[in-house]
């Protein structure tokens, strides 16, 4: 556990305060251990009581979301906005539209963004937001009409400066556009940088869609050629899940050589020894909003088993999670060691519970942490806050050179840090470092805010 008395105060407040948050206890301990390696060099942040703050959001704003349903019945989910940390440049993270969305589980999203968005490099806060309105089954018109009424209240806190929502689970193109189109009508006006992932013909930029998967691999492939003089050519993966980033990170695999063998979704997985058709799975998935299940009615030699966890007893050289958090436990990490991987990287935000990537750093694989691995994705998003800025676009390939040379930098960035702290090659603890100090340092030289 923590060396550190005052890290151990902190943790344990964080504890007390919420004690039902476990996915924010999570989130922050992982951290908190990172930070027992240099805490004691750094007198000032106990006496400024930096990690008190940073621990604890600037805003929680919590609100009622009325909507009426097909049949005219009126339903009413709960709204979030988490604003957890604008040091160093506006909030910015996604919303997520689903079931299972809880105070926790955004506190824990808007922390890791917090790191995430300090290891891109680029001017932006932490923050995530959301609804547990359950997009899956309802038409477009109800979705139309609960983002109506999303926006309706969030709109007096968001803002180009203020804070930058954009998407995750449950929330893509479509959410966008009817969120954005809300936006506008209330502010009567075109202020294209309060969202991003927009569509293309209202602000969006070419390549955001595609980012977030392709920037994991982007990562992974600087990890093996610097760690392990290795490449993705010829490799087997698995990707969980099939939504938004697993497409995309199976996308950019295929293209750099490997062979993807599973995906998955919240029912079930499916297994094509032949590698997975991605052309199938872009019409289920994209086209009609279907279930991965499909894949294996309509392509010959492959297989669906039902429940999203099996997906890992399918042996891989590189493990890229993409779906949820703690979707990898202990004995799921000890199979994918078992069946012989290399290397793991975080696609999702927190897929691995702590247990299992102890398994895979103790047995010598490669591990890549969300808050570097995934931030392809909003690194892109300020990219297309910095095209709205300009009012100008860049080309797919403009956008797409300066994702794999941020996540290039981001790589190298958490593998010095990790020597630095002694511990070489321990991403978790390089991405935490090296991600805090960029935030710590703006704070202290703010005051106390
Ligand atoms: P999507 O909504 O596009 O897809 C989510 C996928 O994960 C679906 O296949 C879904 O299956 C599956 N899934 C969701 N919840 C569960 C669950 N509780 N158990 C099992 N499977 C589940 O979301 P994204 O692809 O955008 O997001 C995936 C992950 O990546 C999340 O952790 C998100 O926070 C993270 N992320 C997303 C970024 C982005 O730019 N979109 C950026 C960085 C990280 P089903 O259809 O059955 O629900
Ligand atoms: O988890 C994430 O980094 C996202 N869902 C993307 C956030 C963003 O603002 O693009």
């Amino acid at each position: 556990m923590l060396n550190s008395e005052y890290l151990q105060r902190v943790y344990s407040q964080v504890v007390t305060r919420d004690p039902d948050q476990k996915e924010f206890h999570q989130a922050v301990l992982e951290v908190l251990e990172s930070l027992d390696l240099i805490v004691d060099k750094h007198p000032e942040y106990e006496a400024n009581g930096v990690i008190e703050s940073f621990v604890e959001p600037e805003r929680v704003v919590t609100f009622r979301v009325p909507w009426v349903d097909d049949q005219g019945k009126v339903q009413v989910n709960r709204g979030y906005r988490v604003q957890f940390n604008s040091a160093i440049g506006p909030y910015k993270g996604g919303l997520r539209f689903h079931p299972t969305v809880n105070l926790s589980i955004l506190k824990f999203l808007g922390f890791e963004q917090i790191l995430k968005n300090s290891l891109t490099g680029l001017p932006i806060g932490g923050a995530k937001g959301g609804s547990d309105f359950d997009p899956k089954g309802k038409s477009d018109a109800e979705v139309m009409r609960f983002c109506q009424s999303f926006m309706t209240e969030l709109y007096r806190h968001i803002g180009q400066f203020t804070d930058v929502p954009a998407g995750d689970i449950g929330v893509g193109a479509r959410e966008i556009g009817y969120l954005f189109g809300q936006y506008r009508r209330i502010r009567d006006a075109h202020e294209a940088g309060i969202l991003t992932g927009k569509g293309l013909t209202y602000g969006g930029s070419l390549a955001r869609t595609e980012a977030t998967g392709y920037g994991l691999c982007y990562l992974t492939a600087e990890m093996l050629k610097c760690m392990k003089n290795d490449s993705f050519a010829g490799k087997t993966v698995v990707i969980s899940g099939s939504g938004n980033v697993a497409i995309f990170a199976a996308e950019k695999a295929m293209a750099l050589g490997a062979k993807v063998v599973a995906l998955s979704d919240s029912n079930g997985f499916v297994h094509d020894p032949n590698g997975i058709q991605l052309d199938v799975v872009k019409d289920i998935k994209l086209g009609h909003r279907g279930r991965i299940k499909e894949y294996a009615e309509r392509v010959a030699g492959s297989t669906y088993t039902e429940g999203f966890r099996g997906i890992w007893t399918i042996p891989c050289d590189i493990a890229l999670p993409c779906a949820t958090q703690n979707e990898i436990d202990e004995d799921i990490a000890k199979t994918i060691v078992k069946n012989g991987a290399m290397a793991v990287a975080e696609g999702a935000n927190m897929p691995c519970r702590p247990e299992a990537i102890r398994v895979f750093q103790e047995a010598g694989l490669l591990f890549a942490p969300a808050k570097a691995a995934n931030a392809g994705g909003v690194a892109t998003s300020a990219l297309e806050m910095c095209q709205n800025s300009m009012r100008y676009s860049w080309t797919f390939e403009e956008v797409d050179a300066k994702l794999k040379s941020i996540m290039e930098h981001i790589f190298h960035n958490i593998y010095d840090a990790s020597k630095d702290c002694g511990v070489t090659g321990d991403l978790v603890v390089g991405a935490n470092i090296a991600g805090f100090k960029k935030v710590v340092d703006a704070m202290l030289a703010q005051g106390i805010v």
